[in-house]
């Protein structure tokens, strides 16, 4: 049976488990026998974004940028996953509206900022806090949660295992899987 392709699009805050969930439900999907590809800042701000900060407009190209790298790789027959902030509505819209309606899915990670800024992995909050970073999301940048999300998930009130467990029932339900 063909695998449908899909785009799988994480949305949220820093440390909101965007690259941790993101990751596990690649290798879940792998597991499974599908063909996957995730793009994150690792792969995609470090290299074709690098050009790219933090402002408002670099966001939106940002996500601009990676809403057709990801609709490429969707023609290519794959299930993308992408892990990035993108705190804009209007861009993910712009991104959902590249490609058929039920081969898009938002993935929002609706951990409490509280969490996230306790977690801190890299100390960005502190930093952002202090006034060291400027334009940090949640802190004096703007994010702007779904509506309409697909699938919803709170890192603070369920494991890893139980997010991508929520995610794999949405793409079986939606017969994406
Ligand atoms: C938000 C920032 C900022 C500012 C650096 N605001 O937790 P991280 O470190 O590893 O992930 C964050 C990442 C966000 O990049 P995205 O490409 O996902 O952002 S967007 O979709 O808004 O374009 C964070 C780090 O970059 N970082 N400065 N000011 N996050």
């Amino acid at each position: 049976k063909k695998q449908r392709s899909a785009i799988l699009w994480f949305t949220g805050l820093s440390a909101s488990g965007k690259s941790t969930i993101a990751g596990a439900v690649e290798q879940a999907l792998f597991e499974l026998g599908h063909h996957t590809y995730l793009l994150d800042g690792d792969n995609v701000r470090h290299g074709l974004n690098k050009d790219l900060g933090f402002s408002d407009e670099d966001r939106v190209e940002n996500i601009r940028r990676i809403g057709e790298m990801a609709k490429l790789f969707a023609d290519a027959g794959l299930i993308v996953l992408t892990a990035f902030i993108s705190p804009f509505r209007s861009d993910r819209r712009l991104v959902r509206d590249l490609v058929e309606a039920d081969e898009f899915v938002e993935v929002y990670m609706d951990t409490p900022l509280s969490v996230c800024e306790q977690r801190d992995p890299k100390g960005l909050y502190q930093k952002a806090r202090r006034g060291e970073i400027k334009n940090f999301t949640g802190i004096d940048s703007e994010y702007e949660a779904p509506e309409a999300a697909e699938v919803t998930l709170n890192t603070a009130e369920c494991d890893v295992s139980e997010c991508v467990a929520q995610v794999i029932e949405y793409l079986r339900t939606h017969n994406i899987i």
